[in-house]
């Protein structure tokens, strides 16, 4: 289980001393609800003025390569950042996160006890949502997340290093799981064969993308990989999708993971970790504004194969991450952070609820996509 330390004040201005930061550390306090780095918003006083900034600890036991990562990192919000420029966005700064470099120009500084970390700008007046509330959330993330996806079709040099190498092989990941319940490490797999004959029901959902890809049907692109809705950030008064958030995943994928997560973490009624299954459904609301925002935003560049698998790419995405929910939870929870015992059990069991509703609401959210695809074309007045 990973371990979550709150560094003292001193040790924030230790840090911010080797950063491209200039002022006092007045205040720092853990920040966010993410499961894998350790973020905290440290204030500080810039002649008088406070001045947020976000800190976080990169998870090292899962990201071991912090400059492979980072440099990805500087690429992908150096573009993000020029292409703002080109545009004459005025507000830059608040659509794509700026990396604050450490004062010998490295894009992260080291600590004491060898922990890597990183700065940004923080972004005021915007929040993330770990539930999505309303369907124009739901619509103006999607986008913000689709616009992303295609303004790095053009990123410039070479292919991004792979930060979790077959991140979303979800035939591998099945295969983890399997070996995970025959190890039974932990001696958990008996109390939940029931979870484990469920994620064995569904294997063969496990290679629908992963054979698209395979049969060159779709093609890789550059993604985001961790499209939940928490990793965009909405303005506190517009409500509009500002920055796209959490970009330690992003390398060559498939444009269907990055579709098929925001359905997995925005349809769900209930929170990822709730209990009560009976509250576990999928709004069919919220997954018609997440298709019709995420094809504005990516839409033009989406081939056909790829719409007709935005359904599919809901369910694929869910059972994946049910599977790393219950392999976590047989391994004796070291990747995910928990807050309590049963937590990734709890968590496996949502996502596997969710699936259920999911599969059994395939038609009517197939012939949804239909009427978002077809909402895309342009009028034949205008053509
Ligand atoms: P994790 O990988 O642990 O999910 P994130 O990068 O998503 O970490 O950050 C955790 C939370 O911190 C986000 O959900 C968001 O609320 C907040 N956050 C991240 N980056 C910023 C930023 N630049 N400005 C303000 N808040 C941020
Ligand atoms: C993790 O970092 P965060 O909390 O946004 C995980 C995702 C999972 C998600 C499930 C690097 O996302 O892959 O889908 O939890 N990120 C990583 O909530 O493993
Ligand atoms: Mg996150």
């Amino acid at each position: 289980m990973s371990t979550f330390s709150l560094p003292a004040l001193s040790e924030f201005a230790d840090l911010v001393r080797q950063l491209a930061i200039y002022g006092e550390v007045v205040a720092a306090a853990p920040h966010g609800s993410g499961h894998i780095n350790d973020t905290f918003a440290v204030t500080v006083s810039q002649a008088g003025t406070p001045v947020r900034y976000l800190l976080q600890r990169i998870n090292h036991r899962i990201f071991t390569d912090v400059p492979a990562l980072m440099d990805n990192i500087v690429r992908v919000t150096a573009h993000q950042q020029a292409r703002l420029s080109v545009s004459g966005t005025s507000d830059a700064s608040r659509r794509a996160l700026s990396v604050i470099p450490a004062r010998d120009g490295r894009p992260y500084v080291r600590d004491e006890q060898g922990a890597w970390w990183r700065a940004y700008l923080f972004i005021e007046r915007a929040l993330t949502y770990d539930r999505i509330e309303s369907t124009v959330q739901a619509r103006t993330a999607a986008q913000a997340f689709g616009e992303f996806q295609r303004l790095l079709a053009d990123l410039p040099g070479a292919r991004l290093h792979e930060t979790i190498p077959s991140f979303h092989d979800t035939p591998r990941r099945y295969a983890t799981f399997e070996a995970a319940a025959q190890a039974d490490i932990a001696g958990r797999a008996a109390a939940c064969a029931d979870d484990l004959a469920f994620a064995r029901s569904r294997a063969p959902l496990a290679r629908k993308l992963t054979d698209l890809l395979a049969a060159g049907l779709v093609p890789e692109r550059v993604t985001h990989n961790d499209t939940k809705l928490n990793n965009v950030m909405l303005d506190n008064v517009t409500g509009e999708g500002v920055c796209v958030i959490d970009l330690d995943t992003i390398m060559p994928g498939l444009s269907l993971y990055d579709f098929g997560d925001m359905v997995r973490s925005a349809t769900n009624a209930a929170a990822e970790d709730e209990r009560d299954l009976s509250l576990v459904t999928a709004r069919p609301a919220i997954f018609a504004a997440l298709a019709e925002g995420f094809l504005t935003g990516a839409g033009p560049s989406l081939n056909d194969v790829e719409r007709a698998h935005l359904v599919a790419a809901g369910e694929v995405m869910t059972y994946e991450v049910g599977l790393r929910f219950l392999t976590d939870h047989l391994q004796g929870d070291t990747y995910f952070k928990i807050k309590r015992p049963n937590h990734n059990l709890d968590r496996a069991r949502n996502q596997f609820a969710l699936l259920r509703s999911l599969e059994s609401q395939a038609g009517a959210f197939a012939r949804i996509v239909d009427a978002a695809c077809a909402a895309l074309k342009p009028s034949p007045v205008l053509a």
